[in-house]
């Protein structure tokens, strides 16, 4: 089966000292880096939001860094500013093979909505255009790996699966945010979708 590697956001800002720091976000990039010469293709994600992004409790007066809103769209986590365009933060790791990248596929660049999944914004329904790009190429099973396992990966491996992609996560090349039992419920819903847990 055609197989794609699925790397999440590992950017400056999601580890060691970035502005949204996944704890040992850094420690992955290694061991991404060894899957990639196995892959039929290597597809890299980058969260590129706008500065003055809609997710960012700073864009909020009544809220901080970690609380729900409502959105549109439904309930949205604020965040610290980060993975600003054209910022340092928002850089792939140095450290990570960026040369077998065969696409990379940015979101969060629509202001008023944010993107934690690879497929659809966080609408649901706005898609980035990956589910055609790996169609065309023949892809069927995707491997996931990178940050956070929480939240961008969790919500790209669920829509893979309701897209009908066979869908691995790779547990120990993700980390996790984990924000008020986080965690648990993306293991949980992933499991009761379908994701296998590597
Ligand atoms: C992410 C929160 C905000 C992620 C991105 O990559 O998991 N989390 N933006
Ligand atoms: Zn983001």
């Amino acid at each position: 089966m055609t197989h794609a590697l699925i790397v999440i956001d590992v950017q400056n800002d999601f580890c060691l000292n970035g502005a949204l720091a996944v704890s040992g976000g850094h420690e992955i990039v290694s061991g991404v880096n060894a899957l990639m010469s196995r892959a039929d293709a290597v597809v890299l994600t980058q969260d590129w939001h706008p500065a003055g992004h809609s997710s960012f409790a700073s864009s909020h007066t009544d809220k901080g860094p970690y609380e729900l809103t409502k959105m549109p769209y439904g309930d949205q986590v604020l965040w610290p500013d980060h993975c600003v365009q054209g910022t340092d933060g928002a850089l792939f790791r140095a450290d990570l093979n960026q040369d077998r990248a065969d696409i990379i596929i940015r979101k969060g660049y629509n202001h008023s909505i944010d993107s934690y999944s690879a497929f659809f914004e966080n609408d649901q329904k706005t898609p980035t255009g990956l589910e055609g790009y790996l169609r065309t190429r023949g892809i069927s099973k995707l491997v996931i790996v990178g940050l956070a396992t929480d939240f961008c990966v969790n919500f790209s491996a669920m829509d893979a699966a309701k897209l009908g992609f066979n869908v691995t996560v790779k547990m120990d090349l993700c980390r996790a945010i984990d924000v008020d039992g986080s965690f648990n419920a993306a293991i949980a819903g992933m499991k009761g979708a379908g994701v296998t847990l590597a």
